[in-house]
């Protein structure tokens, strides 16, 4: 129901200029795949092209159960330039949902290919959508002549709590404030975040980006360091006792995933009068994983626990234990719904649904 209501102000703040088109790359990523039916809702099923470095079989969507339904999909790697361009071109994109990247754990093996996908590829996209903004991918041969290309150019690329690090205040971070992270993942989300604000400032692009904390979903994660949630939830439903590769006692921020898709459309969304700022804080609550741990006990009395800690500690401790998300109520009334025990009930219900 409220991607009807958004889909409204959409139409209202954006719909007079001409037809948008959007790409998502990473679109069959943890936040990709429940992304994309909402995209979808929201601008058209027609005007949503998919991409991701591989596609996923036709079983594997039908198994997930989403509707892709005349989905348009492209095989692209956002370290390729040449082909971002092209897909740029022969679909006439003006909007690009950019969610291709590597989380912090999986960043942390392989550093080199984590600057590559996630500094190289932001780049890329937003060198992309510069071209656009100046009528440039739309005028060379084949793909319609300037006089079509569309004048909105946008970027939405999430950010997180990686960008903040071991010298940052850790309890209610606020938006400005020391961020010297030590991790590849947020050295190249803060990267993200400063070309976003160089592209606008310098560009006219119409980049806006969120800092996620841990997104909490029933679909599989893959390679964060705040994953552990779910992996605690699925581990509980399969054999009454779940393991942490967290301490009992790390508070990190999260939201649920239905939270995190809301807070990006709202800010897709928003009047550009409205944002006083291109990158926001956003967060729901935070937890330690005893916390998560007494929430599924109320669901399933019986569960036990370990505190399993490897590698990935070292990188939570460099996160804060809260943020201050208050410009992004304030800016564009942002509101979170589910509070931890909400998402408990909600993605043990779903992962049990899905084993039936
Ligand atoms: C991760 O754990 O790497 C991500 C994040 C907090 O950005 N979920």
């Amino acid at each position: 129901r409220w991607v009807q209501g958004l889909r409204q102000q959409y139409a209202k703040n954006l719909g007079s200029q001409e037809k948008d088109m959007v790409l998502v790359t990473g679109a069959f990523g943890q936040i990709g795949r429940d992304f994309m039916p909402i995209l979808r809702q929201l601008f058209g099923e027609e005007n949503v092209i998919a991409s991701d470095v591989a596609k996923p079989t036709a079983s594997k969507l039908n198994e997930e159960r989403y509707d892709y339904d005349n989905l348009q999909t492209i095989e692209l790697d956002v370290c390729d330039r040449g082909a971002l361009k092209d897909a740029v071109k022969s679909f006439k994109v003006n909007r690009i949902v950019h969610l291709a990247t590597m989380l912090s754990a999986v960043g942390e093996k392989l550093p080199m290919k984590a600057h590559d996908v996630n500094v190289q590829g932001s780049l890329n996209i937003l060198e992309c959508a510069r071209e656009i903004k100046q009528n440039k991918a739309f005028s060379a041969s084949g793909a319609g002549t300037a006089k079509e290309a569309p004048t909105v150019a946008s970027v939405f690329a999430p950010s997180s709590i990686a960008v903040f690090g071991p010298s940052t205040p850790q309890d209610m971070t606020p938006d400005d404030v020391v961020c010297s992270p030590t991790t590849m993942y947020g050295i190249s989300k803060l990267h993200l975040e400063c070309l976003g604000n160089y592209y606008h400032e310098r560009y006219g692009i119409d980049f806006r980006s969120l800092r996620f904390p841990g997104i909490i979903s029933a679909s599989a994660p893959g390679g964060g360091t705040t994953d552990y949630v779910m992996d605690m939830y699925s581990e509980a439903l399969k054999y009454n006792q779940c393991t942490s590769f967290l301490s009992e006692d790390i508070e990190l921020p999260f939201m649920h995933m239905e939270d995190c898709l809301r807070s990006a459309i709202e800010l897709l969304v928003a009047p550009s009068e409205s944002l006083t700022r291109r990158v926001y804080n956003v967060t729901a609550f935070s937890a330690t994983p005893r916390e998560v741990y007494e929430s599924i006990r109320k669901f399933i009395p019986e569960i036990q626990v370990q505190y399993e800690p490897d590698y990935r500690e070292e990188i939570a401790l460099t996160w804060p234990n809260s943020v201050d998300d208050s410009y992004a109520r304030r800016d564009w009334n942002w509101q979170h719904t589910y509070d931890l025990d909400d998402i408990t009930k909600d993605i043990l219900d779903a992962l049990a649904a899905e084993r039936m």
